[in-house]
């Protein structure tokens, strides 16, 4: 019993001792690893100051002035809204927008004119969309 108390107290005071000496050791280690985090806290706050998603429009037009789109390029973030103001085509059709099945691509818009359709995009990722009834009108939707 009193054997195993010893035994207790010398590995307690090991213990303690170990202990002590790694502090005593880790302290100048201490004020390096405090300098590179403010290093690190300074370069990341340098190399990208805002938000990626906040770079980008929530919602943006797309307009149909003769058989285009435009823009042909639209930039927006995830979950942002394209509304395509859809007019009168020269030929007097209209003007659909298809997305071809893409994963993550809204529902088509289909044949209308004189009436604005909007679709939501919720998955990042690069959308090229056509219409069917003027062939070589295409449009691209990247979603950041
Ligand atoms: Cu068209």
């Amino acid at each position: 019993m009193n054997r195993f108390r010893s035994t207790s107290r010398v590995s307690r005071a090991i213990t303690c001792a170990r202990r002590r000496s790694f502090f005593t050791n880790a302290r100048p280690f201490a004020g390096l690893v405090a300098v590179a985090a403010l290093v690190g806290l300074t370069a990341c706050s340098g190399s990208d100051p805002v938000d990626p998603g906040d770079e980008y429009p929530m919602s943006i037009d797309i307009f149909t002035p003769g058989n285009v789109f435009s823009p042909p390029v639209a930039d927006i973030a995830r979950g942002g809204r394209v509304n395509f103001r859809i007019t009168e085509s020269p030929d007097g059709d209209g003007h659909n927008a298809l997305f071809g099945g893409q994963t993550g691509a809204p529902p088509d818009v289909p044949i209308v004119k004189d009436t604005t359709v909007s679709r939501t995009f919720n998955t990042a990722g690069s959308f090229e969309y056509f219409c069917t009834v003027h062939p070589g009108m295409v449009g691209e939707v990247i979603v950041h």
